[in-house]
């Protein structure tokens, strides 16, 4: 009995020390650079310890609001700066927005995610950005937006709207962040994130591969998300989907293993959040993705689209998580 009891004391202070605000640069890049195996067989057994390793969440985006962005993110096919022969388009009317979302939900998504190409919202639009947050929620799903960065007064008229999630990703190391935007800071960024968490909702905050960074890029960007004062419930993997026209479109391809390998350090600095593999599935394979859910990813994009590019879709995702037995995670777990 009494050996019980301390077994149990034991497992849970494991539990407890495995989430930690402390993580250094260098602690970070020795993890990153482990032999595959030892990386992986880590990841996998705080996956496991904290989430059933065969469910997998599904979030569906709508772009609510596309193009003519004021800001000039180097990898984004909505900026005004570049030309990717993208039309812009007006905020979207509510009731186009929850058709999309009852559709969504009859596929299977649980999370419904509004993306926005804008700098921040404009006061005229909260009405509107309100009434699609109760609007979708009350279909009994899930609800995230992402729409740049917040006042006060923007984060809690959401809040009373009941928003679930709020994106904003800081894409890359604080280091590398001005080559890749030089519009804002990744301070501002950092700002933003502050104020959704303190307003009570959920974080939901990544970045993304693949835009000619090194592994200490991508390590300190885990650190900087790692060592938040709380975790991000949520956190977006994205690999750069290069779009024609913008400043990245011919960067270098990353590596696939170095893609896993920063998936499995984002589970074992953030054991408890669940870690998407987001945009970019279409150039990956059946074997890469199934190594990104072995590693910790344990959320994905579903439908045909993201926001404005490409993504499997529902027979291919349907075929793929058959392969591997995975299946759809409950809300709320
Ligand atoms: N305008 C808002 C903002 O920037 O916060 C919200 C929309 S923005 C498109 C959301 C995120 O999508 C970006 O922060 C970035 O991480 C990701 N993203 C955008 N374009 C991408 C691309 N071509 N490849 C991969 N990820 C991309
Ligand atoms: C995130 O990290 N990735 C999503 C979501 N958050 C908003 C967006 C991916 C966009 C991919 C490029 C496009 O569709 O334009
Ligand atoms: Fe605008 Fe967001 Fe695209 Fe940057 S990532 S250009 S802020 S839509």
């Amino acid at each position: 009995m009494l050996t019980d009891t301390v077994a149990m004391a034991r497992a849970e202070t494991a539990k407890r020390s495995d989430v930690r605000h402390d993580w250094t640069r260098v602690a970070a890049l020795e993890l990153y650079r482990r032999p595959f195996n030892d990386l992986l067989f880590e990841a996998h057994t705080l996956h496991r310890r904290y989430f059933d390793a065969n469910a997998v969440q599904k979030s569906q985006l709508i772009s609510i609001k596309t193009g003519g962005c004021p800001e000039d993110c180097g990898y984004c096919s909505q900026s005004a700066k570049y030309d990717s022969g993208l039309k812009a388009s007006k905020l979207m009317a509510v009731q186009e927005v929850l058709e999309g979302a009852r559709a969504a939900k009859a596929s299977g998504a649980t999370r419904y995610c509004m993306g926005a190409a804008w700098r921040s919202p404009k006061a005229r639009d909260m009405d509107t950005i309100v009434a699609m947050v109760e609007g979708v929620k009350e279909l009994g799903l899930e609800t995230c937006m992402t729409l740049g960065m917040l006042t006060d007064d923007d984060v809690g008229r959401l809040k009373d709207a009941g928003l679930d999630y709020y994106n904003h990703n800081i894409d890359t190391s604080e280091r590398y962040y001005s080559e890749i935007i030089t519009t804002r800071s990744f301070e501002s960024r950092i700002d933003t994130i502050n104020r959704v968490r303190e307003a009570g909702i959920k974080v939901c905050c990544g970045g993304i591969l693949g835009m000619g960074e090194d592994s200490q890029d991508r390590v300190d960007m885990l650190v900087t998300l790692a060592n938040l004062e709380q975790h991000p419930e949520s956190v977006p993997i994205n690999m750069l989907i290069p779009i024609p026209g913008t400043p990245l479109a011919s960067t270098e391809r990353i590596d696939g293993i170095d893609f896993v390998r920063t998936i499995a350090v984002a589970r074992i600095m953030m054991p408890k959040s669940v870690v998407r593999l987001s945009a970019g599935r279409t150039e990956m394979s059946d074997e890469l993705q199934a190594l990104c859910f072995f590693a910790g990813a344990n959320s994905i994009f579903v439908g045909e689209t993201l926001l404005t590019a490409d993504n499997p879709g529902e027979d291919a995702d349907d075929v793929l998580f058959d392969k591997l037995g995975l299946q759809g995670m409950a809300p709320g777990t």
